[in-house]
């Protein structure tokens, strides 16, 4: 069965990461933003307002999400590596999707904007060593655990995966 809402899978924890998953998921957060210009490349407004899957975003809510929950993943890692274990700040992402920004926006602008951040955003992941990386922040919803920048790295790879199999996904289905 096809899992429209998770087609790669919900994000899991890794136990450890050691360097070889490491590097792979920074060159999957340095391949997203091609992948999601390549997967829309083309598409009029027409497929570009329609939902990944029934109820939910459509592809154009999406290409806006991604670089709003990216520039939140970036800040985050600056944050780690400067301060003592921080407390992230959560955001709405539902309703940062409801802002004006998020409608009015060419895509074409959040499809560069993508690629900018993630171009700063590899210099600094790939100049960091395995101390930076085991380095600990705190999510206010998860309690007194701290994570670490490994773990925020497999997430924003997961991130941007995920987000890509939901257009992809639904070129698939739609023969697009
Ligand atoms: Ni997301």
């Amino acid at each position: 069965m096809d899992d429209l809402r998770f087609p790669i899978g919900p994000f899991e924890l890794p136990a450890h990461v050691d360097a070889a998953a490491r590097a792979g998921h920074i060159q999957s957060i340095a391949d997203t933003p091609g992948a999601i210009a390549g997967a829309v490349h083309g598409w009029s407004d027409e497929r570009l307002d329609t939902p990944y899957r029934p109820g939910g975003w459509t592809v154009r809510q999406l290409l806006h999400h991604v670089p709003d929950s990216h520039m939140n993943a970036y800040v985050r890692l600056k944050l780690a590596l400067t301060e003592d274990t921080p407390t992230i700040k959560p955001y709405d992402e539902a309703r940062w999707a409801e802002l004006p920004d998020s409608r009015q926006t060419p895509v074409a602008v959040s499809l560069q904007m993508l690629d900018l951040l993630h171009r700063r955003w590899v210099t600094l992941l790939r100049a960091m060593d395995e101390r930076d990386f085991a380095r600990t922040w705190k999510h206010p919803e998860r309690g007194d655990r701290a994570l670490t920048l490994d773990h925020m790295v497999a997430l924003y790879a997961w991130h941007g995966r995920h987000h890509t199999a939901h257009i992809t996904r639904l070129a698939d289905r739609m023969g697009w």
